[in-house]
């Protein structure tokens, strides 16, 4: 039995190690939230928001995060006796999307659970994978040269899934420049919803460049179109903005606006909306892989655990702490080897909590009882 008596949220900025650009901005700093949740036996559980500072990539911010965290989510939350972190989920229905905000809370309370429970979040998810594939996302450059130079350092150090943000202007000559480059690596484009049907010649052009897939090309609240421009290019569609629940999932698959899902833990709502969606992908032969928001290591060690699930069978979005950070919120930080991360066996999110580390990159904190 899980009763939270006590609530810690902390605002932190931590700089990356270099700026990613996509097609909707540049990220310089990372300005995000951390739940820290604690039960009636003083089990610890930790929560990740993915909500950026601003609302690009989608309507959510750190600060409406925190605004429905503490006026509508955590007073649904405090002294409720909660037996399995599945019930969370049914807890906050009838508060409407703010899903990164919903998220945040009930992943710190799975991780409790896995505590309570001597188990591992990816054994309590159900996932039985030992290591991880991962891949990495590699934000909009100067120039194609600057791409490829920074693609081959990644290529040498293991990683085999290259992903490479797209937008008009930095579309073809780029993806025909790394294909030409890296004959044999799997590469895949991201637009972040930068294009429009209008465009259906330019990206009917991607077709040669025999990519693993096309991340969310069209609007980011978009389905039916989507469906229409995968009649019309071999490139797989893989939604990501499009996609906050199963009902979505199952109108999009249903419709034919995509052939791959990314799922992301915060976009959706969390831990048990995500099984959710990789239990009906795989029931209907749709690949899945865990996406990525530049997250610290608490949300990092969330992906890891939900990508242990049997049909995460393309390689995620969770590149190594050192990718993104000098220093991370975790110990040891995730290590990715030869493209592969070691899933931690330890209880609960896997990780420890560097405490030093939050408190140094901590701007502010509130505490609800
Ligand atoms: O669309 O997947 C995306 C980063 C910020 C916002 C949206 C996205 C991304 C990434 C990077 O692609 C994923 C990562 O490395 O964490
Ligand atoms: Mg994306």
């Amino acid at each position: 039995m899980i009763n939270i008596k006590e609530i810690n949220i902390r605002r932190i900025q931590m700089e990356l190690k270099a700026p990613f650009t996509t097609s909707f901005g540049t990220f310089t700093t990372k300005d995000f939230l951390v739940l820290e949740a604690i039960d009636q036996d003083g089990t610890v559980g930790w929560g990740e928001s993915v909500a950026f500072h601003s609302p690009w990539y989608n309507e959510e911010t750190l600060q409406t995060n925190w605004h429905m965290l503490e006026d509508f989510l955590i007073p649904l939350i405090l002294n409720k006796e909660i037996k399995h972190p599945d019930e969370v989920n049914e807890i906050f229905k009838d508060i409407r999307q703010n899903n990164m905000a919903k998220s945040t809370l009930e992943g710190a309370i799975w991780d409790i659970y896995a505590q309570k429970t001597e188990q591992s979040l990816a054994q309590a998810l159900g996932g039985s994978k030992e290591k991880i594939e991962v891949g990495i996302s590699i934000g909009i450059q100067d120039s194609i040269d600057q791409l490829v130079e920074i693609v081959r350092n990644h290529v040498a150090t293991g990683y085999k899934r290259i992903k490479v943000k797209i937008k008009p202007g930095w579309d073809v000559e780029v993806m025909r420049t790394l294909r030409e480059t890296f004959p044999d690596i799997q590469i895949m484009a991201d637009a972040n919803s930068a294009y429009t049907l209008d465009d259906v010649d330019l990206l009917k052009q991607l077709d040669e460049f025999d990519l693993m897939m096309i991340e969310q090309p069209l609007a980011s609240d978009d389905i039916i179109d989507h469906a229409t421009l995968q009649k019309q290019i071999k490139t797989p569609i893989c939604l990501d903005e499009s996609i906050h629940s199963l009902e979505d999932t199952r109108k999009a698959v249903e419709l034919g606006s995509t052939k791959i899902i990314n799922i992301k833990i915060g976009r959706v709502g969390g831990l048990t909306e995500a099984k959710k969606i990789h239990d009906y992908c795989a029931a209907n032969d749709i690949p899945v892989w865990c996406g990525g928001m530049l997250e610290s290591g608490i949300g990092r060690a969330h992906n890891v655990a939900l990508t242990t699930l049997s049909n995460f069978t393309l390689p995620g979005d969770t590149a190594g702490s050192s990718n993104y950070w000098e220093k991370d919120i975790i110990k040891p930080e995730v290590v990715v080897e030869d493209g592969y991360i070691q899933v931690p066996t330890k209880v609960g999110i896997g990780y420890d909590i560097d405490l030093d580390a939050i408190e140094e990159f901590t701007v502010e904190k509130r505490s609800y009882q």
